[in-house]
């Protein structure tokens, strides 16, 4: 028996309705501003100067797209006097704020590190630096903070490799003691760069062993372009889900190292094999660590517009991830188990394939449209004149940038 999908809006309308009234995409604030690679940075009109027209640009991508409802900031990108005062100006558009995460990667102290310098006095900056992403994360009912460290070493012997991890392990427990009740922390590992030798928060395993022993509230933030090629990231993300220690998606698509280009540009079928495994752990099939850890996961985008225009681009990142979500929610699940059970590999491997290659943008659109959101965000915006809007409006002033 082969299977195949009724792709009509009737048929699956049902089946796709977490992806548009449950899923919840995070944005960056930092997705908006001029970025490039180390050649260059290219300028954009219209980028957000300050804080707040980062938090509008959002809340634009949030008013197309109606899922977009969480906003991440980047401390000191985001520096404030009034924290509660930036809530609201979410809150007015609509928006909750979403992981703070923190930088100790930019500052001229931190070239031998942060939380794991050999120096006391840089690793209790370091200290600092976090700790107050966790007040603002107290002022602002934030569910996370988010922990990505630059720290490692160029060459072999620079630094001591077991010490610095237990630098790393004392800071993070540190930190611990100062994360509001409400919020999570969520610790990034990336393989390599800035540093090209070590890289001190290296990889999943790596990460949930600080995780484990910090405590039940650290959890791993998987950045889908922090592997080396070839690694089966859903295996990674099943693991983590069975062990509970899975707390976040940094989302992006690459081709050869930490690209950043748009979720599912290069490789869409890695990502729905991703959304498979999210979608799978979400049901009840008596796994309930899998289950609540799947059902508190969040989804934020971490990518660099370097040369396209950034709104339309993320509102086509938030499509391109629901849709994958949608395609994974089509897979008829009591007839995988069936076909896994039975042994039957290639009806197994076919209801994900035809459930991958169901187009799930008609049914998509109807349903937005009976949310009162047109149904194709993307042109939508583009035709709206809006970006034109945007960039007649921000003239001068000095725009965010990388
Ligand atoms: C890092 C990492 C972090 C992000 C910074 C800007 O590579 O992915 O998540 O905050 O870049
Ligand atoms: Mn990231």
């Amino acid at each position: 028996m082969t299977s195949t999908i009724d792709a009509s809006a009737s048929a699956i309308g049902d089946r796709l309705l977490w992806a548009v009234d449950q899923l919840e995409i995070e944005i960056p604030s930092w997705g908006f501003a001029n970025t490039g690679t180390r050649f260059r940075v290219w300028k954009q009109a219209g980028t957000p100067r300050t804080v707040e027209e980062k938090i509008d640009d959002a809340g634009t991508v949030h008013r197309y797209t109606g899922i977009a409802k969480t906003v991440a900031v980047h401390i000191p990108w985001d520096k404030v006097e009034d924290y509660p005062a930036l809530l609201a100006y979410m809150q007015a558009k609509g928006l909750k704020m979403g992981a703070v995460n923190s930088n100790t990667f930019q500052d001229a102290d931190y070239m031998l590190g942060s939380l794991c310098h050999p120096s006391a006095e840089v690793r209790q900056k370091a200290l600092e630096a976090i700790v107050e992403c966790c007040t603002i994360a107290r002022q602002t009912d934030a569910p996370a903070v988010k922990v990505w460290l630059g720290d490692g070493t160029n060459y072999p012997g620079q630094d001591d490799l077991r010490w610095r991890r237990n630098r790393l392990l004392e800071g993070l427990q540190a930190v611990y003691e100062h994360l509001p009740q409400q919020a999570r922390l969520y610790l990034e590992y990336k393989i390599f760069e800035p540093s090209l030798y070590s890289t001190d928060v290296q990889d999943w395993g790596g990460a949930m062993a600080l995780c484990n022993r910090v405590g039940e509230r650290a959890v791993v933030c998987v950045d889908t372009g922090h592997h080396s090629l070839g690694v089966n990231i859903e295996q990674i993300v099943a693991l983590l889900l069975a062990e509970g220690k899975l707390g976040s998606f940094d989302l992006n698509d690459k081709k050869y190292g930490d690209d950043d280009l748009m979720v599912g540009s290069i490789d869409p079928y890695q990502m729905f094999r991703i959304t498979h495994e999210l979608i799978n752990a979400m049901r009840d099939d008596g796994d309930p660590v899998a289950q609540k850890t799947a059902n508190e996961t969040a989804y934020m985008l971490d990518q660099c517009h370097n040369i396209e225009p950034k709104v339309p681009a993320i509102i086509r990142s938030v499509m391109t991830l629901q849709e994958l979500f949608a395609k994974a929610l089509l897979i008829d699940r009591e007839a995988l188990v069936a076909a896994q059970q039975r042994g039957d590999v290639l009806e197994a491997n076919n209801l994900l394939w035809s459930a991958f290659f169901t187009d799930v943008r008609g049914p998509l659109g109807e349903l937005r449209q009976q949310r009162g959101l047109p149904a194709d965000p993307f042109h939508a915006y583009v035709e709206s004149g809006e970006d034109e809007q945007r960039s007649a409006d921000r003239v001068g002033g000095e725009a965010a940038s990388w």
